[in-house]
């Protein structure tokens, strides 16, 4: 590797003038006394993790400012590499992905930062943090000292690296430490070469001032830390914090206790139950670990939400994609509203530190509307000229969505059949090889779904020349649980009875492009479509009347899909799976003063035969009820479940 070019003179004189007084700054280890010392003086940080990519860039001002009033002295946070490079050499870091700018609203908040750049992150993020297009390189090995992973990765912080190097400590930013890698001890491949890389480039690239750490978990420790590398460990309010700290001792013999991802709630995956932390639980384990002297990162502080297609997975026996909200049971609430949690936190804090002077900013302002009905554009499979308008790829055998370098989101696969088949047949993808989710339709007809990690089969009848096409949903990649990379789409060809499929015309879908161009006006009215419908679009427009607040989209009896309001895409919603019934929209998405805003939906199995949604003034993350609560108030059950 080549060395990394250092900062101009002019660049650092400028940057000196700029930013506060750099030389007196520092931030280091003081192993003869077990703390940190913060420009000389024992110091210990109580921090909390917040995720720039999952609040938009308008609200973090907003969160970053409670979290400092809440007493926390430092943020920590990932930066997601594949939110910054979405193709090989082009990068974004403008609106929502500009980390310097949301490096310095932490800097006017006052807050020090903690900074885990990667490259894997985890965090229940798409493929945590990798870019999707390292696997057009199907051998590629992750997460490894494979040289084609290597030469990315090296060619990504050869980017990064240098944009955070003014925002370190002692060059007068708020930067006071920074990650390698993340619980690189829980992967399979135990690289040290990968690891000892990693931390030389950052070294090069950083220079040597700045405290380089790692973190894991406590069976992590092993293939997880480094000689020269600060060792950090995290666990939650369950665990044995005396056993633990002491096992991390056998690794980091002297120096401050850290916890890094201290959990004060924990993640959802469709389908199962909502996860809590309970308040005595998150309190008591936090002033246990301050009475010890340990500086600890709450993870997270504010969870905010996977927008858009951003979701991971994890792997435990079969695929659990996350939910779209990121809440996380945490102390300040998707919403960014301050939660009891929040109170009984802050003051534990102030045992040990002083707490800023001054109040929490209140909730903010909700707003109720609705319902309101949508109206149907199409089905999915009548816009395809829209939604593709390059037109498909023809291949033998199903390609996968890396293939066709279609990143996110929806692929549709369309063959003819050969045979004629007067009997039920079934149809189905062998070796597991359908990631994730199938909508089957023949004749443009929906059949059924499929489901990766499931043996379901559909029984097709049909005869030659009929059209059967297959919409592959990709549901977010594995970030944590499996050693293997995560392809999307057909991996293998489905099989109809005994007939491998061939012949296939594939067709990546753009449908957020669709989306911002389509309008709901422009649909004539269309007849009501059978039921289970399979993929189509509804929409509707609506004004607001006066101000706009922060408000939670319900979508009562709908079963699964994609929204978007006014082009901004909004998420995924599983009504019928659960445990997540609303999505947080934001204030910002929304336009004020009698405009008109416009909501989208693309259901993908079945509209209820009532096809409303309605705005609610408060979210519900833990409920697979299905019941309406359309123009009725929650009943205390109810208000309770949903955690007010
Ligand atoms: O570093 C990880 C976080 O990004 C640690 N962690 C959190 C976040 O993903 S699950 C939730 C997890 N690690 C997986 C191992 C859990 C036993």
């Amino acid at each position: 590797m080549a060395p990394a070019r250092p900062p101009s003179l002019l660049a650092l004189l400028l940057l000196s003038l700029l930013l506060p007084q750099a030389d007196t700054r520092s931030f280091v280890v003081d192993r003869d006394h077990d703390q940190f010392l913060l420009n000389g003086v024992p110091f210990r940080y109580v921090s909390g993790s917040l995720h720039y990519f999952r609040i938009p860039r308008v609200l973090w001002a907003d969160r970053l400012l409670k979290m400092r009033m809440s007493g926390l002295n430092a943020i920590q946070f990932y930066v997601p590499w594949n939110y910054h490079e979405p193709e090989p050499g082009v990068y974004n870091f403008e609106g929502s992905r500009d980390l310097i700018a949301f490096l310095n609203e932490a800097y006017q908040a006052d807050l020090l930062v903690i900074l885990r750049p990667g490259p894997y992150i985890c965090a229940e993020w798409e493929m945590g943090g990798l870019p999707s297009w390292l696997l057009r390189n199907p051998k590629i090995h992750l997460r490894t000292s494979d040289p084609d992973f290597l030469a990315a990765v090296d060619s990504w912080f050869k980017v990064l690296l240098p944009k955070i190097y003014p925002w370190l400590y002692h060059n007068g930013g708020n930067i006071i430490s920074v990650q390698v890698e993340n619980e690189y001890g829980s992967f399979k491949a135990c690289d040290f070469s990968y690891l000892r890389h990693l931390a030389g480039l950052f070294r090069a690239l950083l220079g040597d001032k700045i405290l380089l750490f790692t973190t894991d978990g406590p069976e992590g420790l092993k293939c997880g830390t480094l000689k020269g590398v600060y060792t950090t460990i995290d666990f939650g309010p369950a665990d044995n914090m005396t056993k633990i700290f002491n096992l991390l001792r056998k690794y980091e013999p002297h120096g401050p206790l850290v916890n890094s991802e201290y959990y004060t709630g924990w993640l959802d995956y469709w389908g199962q139950n909502h996860s809590t932390r309970s308040i005595p639980s998150v309190t008591r384990g936090l002033e246990n670990m301050l009475h010890l002297g340990a500086s600890v990162n709450m993870y997270m502080f504010h969870g905010g939400t996977n927008f858009g297609y951003w979701n991971g997975a994890d792997e435990k026996g079969r695929f659990l994609p996350i939910t779209t909200s990121y809440d996380y049971d945490a102390p300040l609430s998707e919403a960014g509203d301050p939660t009891p949690k929040l109170f009984a936190l802050r003051n534990v804090i102030s045992k040990f530190q002083e707490i800023p002077l001054g109040p929490l900013p209140p909730p903010s302002g909700k707003m109720i509307l609705g319902p309101l009905t949508l109206r149907l554009d199409g089905s999915l499979l009548a816009f395809l000229d829209f939604l593709c308008p390059e037109g498909p790829i023809h291949s033998v055998l199903p390609l996968s969505f890396e293939a066709v370098k279609q990143d996110h989101g929806f692929m549709l696969y369309r063959t003819y059949l050969v045979n004629t088949y007067t009997e039920l047949t079934s149809f189905w993808v062998p070796n597991n090889g359908l990631h994730d989710r199938a909508y089957v339709m023949m004749n443009g007809v929906f059949q059924g779904i499929l489901e990766r990690s499931m043996q379901y089969r559909l029984l097709l009848i049909g005869k030659m020349g009929d059209q059967l096409d297959v919409l592959v949903e990709n549901m977010g990649r594995l970030s944590f649980g499996s050693n293997s990379s995560d392809f999307k789409g057909l991996l293998e060809p489905p099989l109809l009875g005994h007939q491998v499929l061939t012949q296939w015309s594939i067709f990546p879908l753009k449908i957020d492009k669709f989306v911002k161009w389509w309008l709901p006006a422009q649909s004539p009215k269309m007849p009501h479509l059978p039921t289970p419908s399979g993929p189509v679009f509804y929409s509707t427009t609506f004004p607001i009347v006066g101000t706009a607040g922060d408000t939670f989209l319900y979508l009562p009896k709908w079963s699964k899909g994609q929204v978007w309001i006014n082009g901004f895409n909004l998420g995924r919603y599983w009504t019928k799976q659960g445990p997540q019934q609303t999505l947080y929209v934001p204030r910002p998405l929304l336009f004020p003063h009698g405009n008109l805003n416009i909501i989208t939906v693309l259901e993908l199995e079945n509209v209820p035969l009532n096809p409303q949604i309605q705005f609610l003034d408060r979210p519900i993350l833990n409920s697979t009820l299905h019941r309406t609560y359309l123009n009725e108030p929650l009943t205390h059950e109810q208000m309770e479940l949903s955690g007010h």
